[in-house]
């Protein structure tokens, strides 16, 4: 029976266990990618476990999140990032030198790989046939310092690619049509791999678009095979020699397959506030827009910016609209430069913003009250941009500038008899600018020994957490329903500054939740926490979906909660969660959500115990009204870590026992 090329990749990298959907297994990682608003803590953990220099073959430091610099926070962060890469053996790449996925495609990524980075949307590393997956940060700091990466070996979602794009349909308006077939919900521990013709008719930014957004799926990572198109990418790239051709065997079995025909994908665009909330641009055309935005990791590479620039060269946006332009890399934004490209941009009317992250992550240009913004982002959850209840539509660049033309959602396949503007073909050019000078190389042993690392004061190392109490007496501090996201649990945005202070950083956890005149979630943990009370968290289906911020885990950690009972939890939370030392539970009866309300007391007898080994676990109500099951879907190495007290101590015992051996 044929091979998936999921499946060829992790054999050759598995370390523990068997290739088989389900089973737990270990594979070693190749590589690792860290940004800055994980990346202080990543690092900070990395330094924790007494290892002097990365054991990876290539690990990289990227600075694209916290960029605004109010405050010295951010110039903090970036120094001791810069220094701690040195001296650990880690590439740093400069602020300004662009967003980190776009960078590691250009510059890094490489077919066969394994890359673990602490950023949800590292798959887009899959559009080289990497298996690139994300993770929190004290996991890639585990694999920075030589630990195999834990995982339940993934179901492998097989998607046939047929046919070819039609003009003004683009990458992201494939990866919408997926996410309204699959949605953001149910498809925890699959990988989803692309095969098939039309692959080929693919180049690799557009692959990237959509491994990229596959992080919206829930999906462990999403791939594609390595070919012509990944040669001359590559060679293009000045690095033809990191080319590799891999597929799938013609045979190979796929757990589930779905099939796409490119020829039959129209423009598509996520509504609010969800990036499953998906209808043809058709649809909704014609709804006023205010604002436009083209950028953030999913569609910033030369190829979409190259689109925007044709489209708006010579014309003007509409006088109504706030259109801006976020380049993915720094290379990228001086090809642009150099081929004219941006002065057509800035003719046009177009707000030029740094190569990085900006209003996706809600670093500025947060929308006024009430008024649709179009994005090419890859999230539009509510609240994200920075404007509470806001509008934001995630669409292609060929959508996005057709309807800042308009001043309306307006789909590209109108431009033509709207505007006269035909369709330009863009190339992929034989020769990329590939200027590594703001990537900064690591120091050699002999120098980073004697290097010092710049500590700013507001770098505050992170407590590691204390160890799970006997039995556990705790309050609901919060119920939440379905869907909800790292954003509602821990806000970035203005907040991003506090990431290396998570004292700081926790007083807004759960911040859109808090209610005006009475106490914060924070406020109200803390004081049970002093009580020696543990906080509980109830959630319903998909909780913690989004980002791989493991600071959704570690700033309710200082605040004292040690249990989340949800009706299910995402992959990079729920591990987040077992790093940092709370219990994932999950309903075992789904409608026992209903009979938890907020200040219910609860108790679970033999917590301990019950995390050594049971599957189920008791849950009861302090007045008696009622008692539930909940069910603890851990592996034993998740048990493990739970007993230890969080991922941090489970390492260092571990490393103890080495020594000892
Ligand atoms: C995001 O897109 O939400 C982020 C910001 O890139 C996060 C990482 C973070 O919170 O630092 C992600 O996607 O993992
Ligand atoms: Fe940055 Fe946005 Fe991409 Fe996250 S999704 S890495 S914030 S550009």
């Amino acid at each position: 029976m044929g091979q998936t090329l999921t499946y060829k990749i992790l054999n050759r990298h598995l370390v523990d266990g068997k290739i088989a959907a389900g089973k737990d297994i270990a594979i070693r990682i190749d590589q690792t990618l860290t940004q800055d608003a994980t990346g202080t803590t990543a690092l900070l953990l990395f330094e924790s476990m007494g290892v002097a220099r990365v054991k990876t073959q290539l690990s990289v430091s990227y600075v694209d999140h916290n960029m605004s610099q109010f405050g010295p926070e951010n110039h903090n962060d970036h120094l001791y990032l810069q220094t701690i890469a040195a001296k650990s053996g880690v590439y740093h790449s400069r602020p300004g030198n662009g967003i980190c996925h776009q960078i590691h495609l250009e510059r890094f990524g490489r077919p066969g790989v394994t890359l673990l980075g602490s950023d949800s949307h590292t798959p887009t590393a899959g559009a080289l046939a990497a298996v690139a997956i994300g993770a929190g940060g004290l996991d890639v700091a585990a694999a920075m310092a030589g630990e195999a990466f834990y995982l339940r070996c993934p179901k492998v979602l097989g998607v046939r690619v047929t046919g070819r794009l039609s003009e003004w349909v683009g990458a992201k308006d494939v990866i919408l049509k997926l996410l309204s077939i699959l949605t953001t919900k149910g498809n925890v521990g699959w990988v989803v791999e692309y095969f098939g013709r039309g692959v080929l008719t693919l180049s690799v930014p557009q692959r990237a678009t959509i491994t990229n957004m596959g992080a919206e799926l829930g999906v462990t990572t999403s791939i594609f095979p390595s070919d012509e198109e990944t040669r001359e990418f590559l060679a293009a790239q000045k690095r033809q020699n990191h080319y590799l051709p891999l597929a799938a065997d013609s045979d190979a079995q796929y757990d589930r397959t779905i099939e796409i025909k490119l020829s039959e994908v129209v423009p598509m665009a996520a509504c609010p506030s969800s990036p499953d909330n998906v209808k043809p641009v058709a649809e909704i055309a014609g709804i006023l827009t205010r604002q436009v935005i083209v950028g953030s990791c999913t569609n910033s590479s030369f190829s979409d910016l190259m689109m925007a620039a044709r489209l708006l060269k010579g014309r003007h946006i509409n006088s109504m609209v706030e259109f801006a332009v976020a380049p993915g890399s720094r290379n990228v934004l001086n090809m642009l430069a150099r081929n004219g490209a941006l002065a057509d941009l800035i003719s046009a009317g177009a707000r030029i913003l740094e190569s990085c992250c900006g209003p996706c992550i809600g670093q500025g240009f947060s929308p006024a009250d009430g008024v649709v913004s179009l994005r090419t982002f890859n999230r539009n959850f509510s609240g994200r941009s920075g404007t509470k209840n806001d509008k934001v539509y995630l669409v292609s660049p060929e959508t996005a500038v057709a309807s800042a033309l308009t001043g309306r959602i307006t789909n590209p396949c109108q431009l033509p008899n709207l505007l006269g503007i035909e369709y330009p073909e863009i190339k992929l050019p034989a020769q990329f600018i590939a200027d590594d000078s703001m990537i900064a190389a690591p120091l050699s042993e002999a120098e980073a020994a004697e290097a010092e690392v710049v500590r700013g004061a507001t770098i505050v190392v992170p407590k590691a957490p204390t160890p799970l109490p006997e039995q556990l007496s705790g309050r609901v501090l919060i119920k939440c329903g379905d869907k909800v996201t790292t954003d509602h649990i821990i806000p970035a945005g203005r907040y991003l500054k506090l990431r290396s202070n998570v004292p700081e950083y926790a007083k807004v956890v759960f911040d859109c939740f808090n209610q005006k005149d009475k106490p914060t979630f924070a406020q109200r943990a803390l004081k049970l926490k002093q009580k020696g009370i543990a906080g509980v968290i109830i959630a319903g289906q998909s909780y913690g979906q989004g980002s791989s911020r493991e600071h959704a885990a570690l700033c309710p950690m200082h605040l004292g909660v040690r249990v989340v009972i949800a009706k299910s939890i995402e992959r990079i939370h729920k591990a987040n969660l077992i790093n940092f030392c709370i219990v994932p539970i999950e309903f075992v009866e789904p409608t026992d959500y209903d009979k938890i309300k907020p200040d219910d007391v609860l108790q679970i007898d033999n917590l301990f115990q019950a995390v050594e080994s049971a599957d189920q676990i008791r849950i009861i109500d302090k007045t008696g009204s009622f008692e539930i099951l909940g069910s603890l879907v851990l592996s034993n190495r998740d048990r493990d870590i739970l007993l230890s007290a969080g991922l941090l101590n489970y390492t260092r015992n571990k490393a103890n026992e080495r020594e000892n051996d």
